[in-house]
Parts: C-alpha cells; sequence; structure tokens
C-alpha cells in the first residue's frame, strides 16, 4: 500500500516579507501534498540553536541563525507519500544556483545563505522538526490522504 510520510517545511523569512507565502503553498498543494499544520511565527535564538544544532561552529552559522531569526516564517507540516524525498525535490538544491529550474530555490533565490525554505532532509529530522515546531493536538489527523482519493477516483 501506499504509507504516506510527514516533513517540516518553513517558508523563510525573506520569502514571507517579499509576499510569497501563497504561491509557494500552492505548489505543494498542486502536487498533492495536504497541510496537516501550519503557524506563521517569530524564531527566537533558542529555537534556531535547537533547529540548526547540527551546523553549530559551521563558518556560516552566525548567518543562519540571524537569517531564521530576522522575521516571521510560515511552518507547515505536509503529508504525503514519500513526502521528505518529493518536498525535497520541490525545493531544488540548497544552492539556488544550483537548484533546478522550476523549483523554489531556483525561482525564488539566489543565494546559498538565503535559500527561501527549508524542508526535513529525512524522516527522522522531519519527526524532530515537527515535533520541535508543534505540539501534537496543533495537528490534523482526520482526512483523508491523498493515495485514497486517487485510488476512490480510479475505481
Ligand atoms: P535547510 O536546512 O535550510 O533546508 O537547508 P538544507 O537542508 O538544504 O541544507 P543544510 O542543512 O546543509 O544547510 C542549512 C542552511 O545553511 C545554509 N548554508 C548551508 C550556508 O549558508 N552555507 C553552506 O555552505 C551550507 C552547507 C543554507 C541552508
Amino acid at each position: 500500500m501506499y504509507t504516506e510520510e510527514r516533513t517540516f517545511v518553513a517558508i523563510k523569512p525573506d520569502a514571507v516579507k517579499r509576499g510569497f507565502i501563497g504561491e509557494i503553498i500552492a505548489r505543494f498543494e498542486k502536487r498533492g501534498y495536504k497541510i496537516v499544520g501550519m503557524k506563521m511565527l517569530q524564531v527566537t535564538e533558542e529555537l534556531a540553536a535547537k533547529h540548526y544544532a547540527e551546523h553549530l561552529g559551521k563558518p556560516f552559522y552566525p548567518e543562519l541563525v540571524k537569517y531564521i531569526t530576522s522575521g516571521p516564517i510560515v511552518a507547515m507540516v505536509f503529508q504525503g507519500y514519500k513526502a521528505v524525498q518529493g518536498i525535497r525535490h520541490v525545493l531544488g538544491a540548497t544552492d539556488p544556483c544550483e537548484a533546478d529550474v522550476g523549483s523554489i530555490r531556483a525561482d525564488y533565490g539566489q543565494l546559498k545563505a538565503y535559500n527561501v525554505i527549508h524542508g526535513s532532509d529525512s524522516v527522522e529530522s522531519a519527526e524532530r522538526e515537527i515535533n520541535l515546531y508543534f505540539k501534537p493536538e496543533e495537528l490534523c489527523t482526520n482526512y483523508k490522504n491523498m493515495m485514497e482519493i486517487v485510488i476512490e477516483s480510479v475505481n
């Protein structure tokens, strides 16, 4: 069967300020990923340090924290078949210059340090990041997954 998984996505502050929330979310919805959690929030230095703990000590870390705390983000949980891998593909490579044309990072960004959007890189990271940003009761569990809708529509 088609088991669905969840992944964490954050629209970063520059994309929020530039007014791209709606069109970015539309790309995921068109592909069939379901939003099961969504909120706008200001990331604190403490939350940024938890989110990016693996990068502590790297040369780009201070700029990374400054960027993610520079204004509100839109934090979301998407659900779908192979959602982690599929959503990373919609995002494009970390460096917008290397991202495939048509991906979000290629279409909205130029610099690796300001790469517009974040998406979890594994099911394990997704679980950790979802738990960092959302309480269990903030996630919706009570609607049909996309594969059920597709399978019903062809039967
Ligand atoms: P995020 O976490 O923002 O979705 O990005 P990625 O998962 O694609 O990439 P990452 O964790 O390796 O990097 C996190 C964040 O740091 C910035 N960065 C990264 C940077 O400014 N310079 C660098 O050399 C690297 C590797 C961009 C994304």
